[in-house]
């Protein structure tokens, strides 16, 4: 069972959207093509309330890119973004959905972010993919989305550490590279954990 996991392909995360990923864009239409490739696909999307803890808006006197404490953890301030039922958090417009057969939502709770789709960023709350993978027979997980350096990086980890057998589509990704060099570490991260990187062509030549 080869499952595909769409990771927040949302109109805030292009780049035009709220929280601009350089050629975030460019991901939709090899996503597309790659779809009709596996067994199953599963998206995610980020989905905050407005108040979530995560927006410098929501804190006086800070500016997105500064690190807070955020109910006893670090937390980097973003802009405001991807907020539930906004057109910032739809679906990237020319994302084919059809075959989407779950949608995980994340980032719900206002006192932690959820940079991650198995878990929140202190590991407090399951949200229940891991077990869902589990049981729907997955045996190799393959990720693609946005951004590849935060929610991309954080869900591959979790799905190393959870023992699927895990690869990124690479040129199906894109980062925001907050801070330069993020990108290449978030690499090196995964390379580490055990993540394997494909291209598209490979899958879907
Ligand atoms: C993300 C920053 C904040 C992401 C979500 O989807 O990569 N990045 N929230
Ligand atoms: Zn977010």
């Amino acid at each position: 069972m080869r499952v595909l996991l769409i990771v927040d392909v949302q109109n805030d995360f292009l780049p035009t959207g709220a929280l601009p990923v350089p050629e975030g864009d460019a991901v939709v239409p090899v996503i597309n093509q790659l779809q009709p490739h596996f067994d199953l696909v599963i998206a995610s999307q980020d989905w905050h309330p407005r108040d979530h803890g995560s927006f410098a808006d929501n804190h006086p006197n800070t500016e997105p890119g500064q690190t807070i404490t955020l109910d006893g953890l670090e937390q980097i301030l973003w802009p405001v973004h991807c907020v539930q039922g906004t057109k910032g958090a739809a679906f990237a417009p020319g994302l084919d959905t059809l075959r989407i057969e779950a949608i995980i939502r994340k980032g719900m709770e206002r006192k932690i972010d959820s940079y991650s789709v198995f878990f929140d960023n202190d590991h407090r709350k399951d949200t229940g993919l891991g077990g869902y993978l589990k049981a729907r027979g997955t045996e190799q997980l393959y990720l693609c989305g946005l951004a590849e350096d935060v929610c991309v990086l954080f869900s591959a980890l979790d799905a190393r550490n959870l023992g699927f057998e895990t690869y990124l589509v690479t040129d199906a990704t894109r980062g925001v590279d907050l801070n330069k060099g993020d990108i290449d570490r978030a690499r090196q991260q995964m390379h580490d954990a055990g993540v394997q990187f494909v291209e598209s062509s490979e899958i879907a030549p």
